[in-house]
């Protein structure tokens, strides 16, 4: 390495422990980082999809007949002001789930998407699939170049602010296949994705930023859990986009 690569040289924006079995580097090719941890692997590329459209696909998103996408504080609408509204491309749900034995709305809306007959289980709840569209074609075909995988289904999350999250889960449903590739692509405000291992002594936070794609790969799944904590400052509207291959 002469000194201009190394001036060059790109470092990771978020901090991985210093430890065997952990390494990172940077991929000149597909602009990204591959990162090996204990039993999985990742790919980060921050900015993956430019400002253009990483804005558009906010807008595309939230295109609706009645409310401003940009203006409208979405987390003040009441349920029935909320089923009133028809999404222009995206078929948004908001599920409630039996949390023991009270019904409690799902901290986030939620929609799926993916091929004729590719029907997906998540937080108890059976989901058949929604029409691709075209915005959505775009996006899984831009992925699909990264991970070299064609993706069958794309489960969609709207974070209205702060105040939704994810809990603690992995994505080792038995239609995902053995090790799933998971192309997981966000858009809007930047969200901590967090990654531990399931004995919880080892966790990653990860900086999910307006277009940035992050691959899961290996055994990931089997070891690492993943969640996105509720960040109460946060007022912006967030989605995140994972793209799975269904086996069913
Ligand atoms: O919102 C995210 O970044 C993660 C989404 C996720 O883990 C899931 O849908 O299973």
């Amino acid at each position: 390495m002469n000194l201009f690569d190394e001036i060059s040289e790109k470092s990771l924006p978020f901090d991985i422990p210093n430890e065997d079995g952990y390494s990172s580097k940077w991929d000149e090719i597909k602009q990204g980082f591959v990162i090996t941890i204990p039993n999985g692997e990742l790919f980060y590329a921050e900015h993956f999809f430019d400002r253009r459209i990483s804005d558009r696909s906010v807008e595309y998103f939230l295109e609706n007949n009645t409310n401003n996408w940009l203006t409208t504080k979405w987390r003040s609408l009441e349920p029935d002001e909320f089923s009133l509204i028809s999404f222009k491309n995206i078929n948004w749900k908001h599920d409630s789930i039996n949390m023991y034995g009270k019904i409690t709305p799902l901290p986030r809306l939620t929609s799926w998407y993916g091929d004729t007959g590719k029907s997906y289980s998540y937080s108890g709840i059976n989901s058949n699939p929604n029409e691709w569209n075209k915005g959505l074609l775009y996006i899984k075909s831009k992925i699909e170049e990264v991970a070299k995988v064609k993706f069958n289904g794309v489960l969609m999350n709207w974070y209205r602010d702060g105040e939704d999250y994810l809990n603690w889960h992995a994505d080792d449903e038995k239609e995902l296949g053995k090790n799933p590739i998971i192309g997981s692509v966000n858009f809007g405000a930047t969200r901590d994705f967090f990654i531990r291992t399931n004995d919880k002594t080892q966790k990653i936070t990860i900086p999910l930023k307006h277009g940035t794609l992050l691959i899961m790969s290996g055994k990931l799944q089997h070891f690492w859990q993943h969640s996105v904590p509720k960040r109460k400052k946060i007022k912006d509207v967030r989605f995140n986009l994972t793209f799975r291959v269904i086996n069913n």
